[in-house]
């Protein structure tokens, strides 16, 4: 059995919408997640959830805000992550699919009209706050 691992999820806001990718080839996979990852080692969580966002999307992130955390058993997977998660409201850009293999694509949501099924993640973290009242915590 693994570790628990840290990792980070970013919470991209523009004109109050939310990015999501329908992740692939990785536990999650059909379920819709921010970007993120790992947290890598002497990484803060900002620079992590700025990596993240480049690597996977593209988008340049302007300064990020410190938000909830979530935590999560996948059972099957016998894996157990704390997630940090970042709210990022300044991205330049547009969103690209930068790694086809892990992700079907990027869409912009309503945070009250979330699409299904969740990652676990993000999941946790709408059944414990309001998504659209954090699109507004600017
Ligand atoms: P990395 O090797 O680039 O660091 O990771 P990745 O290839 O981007 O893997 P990932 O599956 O996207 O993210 C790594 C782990 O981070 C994933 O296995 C589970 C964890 N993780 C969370 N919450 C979130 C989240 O909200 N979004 C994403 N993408 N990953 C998350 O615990
Ligand atoms: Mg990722
Ligand atoms: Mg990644």
């Amino acid at each position: 059995m693994e570790q628990p691992r840290i990792g980070v999820g970013v919470l991209i806001f523009r004109d109050g919408k939310l990015l999501l990718g329908k992740r692939k080839g990785s536990h999650g996979a059909g379920d819709w997640a921010t970007p993120g990852g790992h947290l890598e080692f002497g990484e803060t969580p900002q620079q992590c959830a700025q990596r993240e966002a480049a690597e996977e999307t593209g988008l340049l992130l302007g300064e990020c805000v410190q938000g909830p955390y979530t935590n999560n058993i996948f059972c099957s997977e016998q894996k157990h992550y704390v997630t940090l998660f970042m709210l990022a409201f300044e991205a330049s850009g547009t969103p690209q699919r930068c790694e086809p293999d892990k992700c079907e694509g990027w869409q912009w949501f309503d945070p009250a009209a979330l699409p299904q099924p969740l990652f676990a993640p993000l999941n946790s973290l709408r059944e414990s706050v309001d998504l659209a009242a954090l699109s507004k915590q600017r």
